[in-house]
């Protein structure tokens, strides 16, 4: 900044979400409004998460946005929709200390500068859409002093990305759908906070590091024009499955909870497969996953993990303790030997689940 002029800054840093019923259709593409509830858990904000600073000053031309380091362009209309949406809700604020008064109204005219960095390789083909522009909307939100609450932020986090909209909350979180035209209850609503259900262990086996070939918007636009199946799904088979989820998150019911993330899973790729052109998120390596999972559950007879895949190959895996975690990691290691035997490479997080 130009010399006696100020700079007012903030970091917020916001975990990415695993949806475990998922959101897969658009009923409106500008305000981002799905067909259906949607379920997801956010991880550990050690993992997966994205940090923004978000600096504001009068010396500043315009806005600007850096994504790990390099500068991307802000004129998609998403990040215009969040920023006009935020800057709509900014209140007066004044540091006396250091001289800063702005009034609701000098917002308009004031820039922003946004450097945003995920803790994760972004090669790594994990979505990283989440929890970059909830952390962008949450962190504006505190340089403008906006007092929305988190239902409230949440909506606007979904105009930049849908799933965004979820990780605002940690723990166990709903995307609620909503009536309205306006958008206005399409919001997220926590449904359990993080400490709710901590034996479960999250396992994410990178299966492919390329960047997928279909991107989300594109493919659900597709699949709501095309699959029947779609259709189908949300109206009929989501709604009392997110009931039945939402009972299983409740109870710590393993068994109910793996069962609907897997079917829900394999309904959301069969979805995909009734897109024409179909579309293939996953792969052989992602289909031998599943194969050892469901032999495992069943040879169990009761399930130990669940799987669930996004729109890319790389499975994400739920064990119900730390013991099946332990387990699971053997048993991939042991199907999928990693090239480099180096396994402090593989593993990020807790490296102490595998033991000796
Ligand atoms: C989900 N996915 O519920 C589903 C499951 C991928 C598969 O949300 O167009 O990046 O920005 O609203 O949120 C990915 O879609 O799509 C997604 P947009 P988004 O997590």
């Amino acid at each position: 900044a130009a010399e006696g002029q100020w700079v007012l800054m903030a970091t917020g840093r916001s975990p990415t979400n695993i949806a475990v019923i998922k959101y897969w259709g658009k009923r409106d593409e500008a305000l981002i409004l799905p067909v259906n509830d949607s379920i997801s858990v956010t991880l550990d904000p050690d993992h997966l998460s994205a940090t923004t600073t978000v600096a504001v000053s009068p010396s500043f031309p315009s806005d600007r946005m850096w994504l790990n380091g390099k500068e991307i362009s802000l004129s998609g209309g998403r990040f215009q929709s969040c920023l006009r949406e935020i800057r709509k809700r900014a209140r007066d604020f004044e540091d006396e200390k250091k001289g800063i008064n702005i009034k609701r109204e000098d917002w308009e005219k004031l820039h922003v500068h946004i450097a945003s960095y995920n803790n994760f390789p972004t090669a790594a083909g994990l979505a990283s859409s989440a929890a970059g522009l909830a952390c962008f909307v949450f962190t504006l939100g505190k340089i403008m002093n906006v007092k929305e609450d988190y239902g409230e932020l949440s909506s606007i986090a979904r105009q930049g990305s849908g799933s965004a909209c979820r990780s605002i909350y940690g723990g166990f979180v709903k995307w609620c759908m909503g009536k309205k035209d306006d958008g206005s209850d399409s919001i997220a609503v926590q449904l359990a906070d993080e400490t709710h259900w901590n034996d479960l262990v999250i396992i994410i086996a990178v299966v492919s590091s390329k960047q997928k070939e279909t991107s989300s918007t594109s493919g659900m636009r597709d699949s709501v024009e095309t699959s029947p199946l779609l259709q189908y799904r949300a109206q009929t088979v989501v709604p009392s499955r997110v009931l039945k989820m939402e009972e299983a998150i409740k109870n710590h019911d393993f068994e109910s909870f793996a069962k609907l993330t897997c079917a829900d899973s394999n309904q959301f790729h069969a979805v995909c497969l009734d897109t024409s052109p179909p579309i293939f998120y996953m792969n052989d390596t992602s289909h031998r996953i599943i194969s050892l999972v469901e032999k495992w559950n069943h040879s169990e007879g009761t399930p130990q993990v669940a799987y669930t895949f996004d729109a890319g190959p790389n499975a994400v895996l739920i064990a119900q303790n730390r013991k099946t975690a332990a387990l699971l990691l053997r048993k991939l290691l042991y199907y999928f030997p990693p090239e480099d035997k180096d396994l402090s490479s593989y593993l990020v997080g807790d490296k102490s689940i595998l033991g000796d």
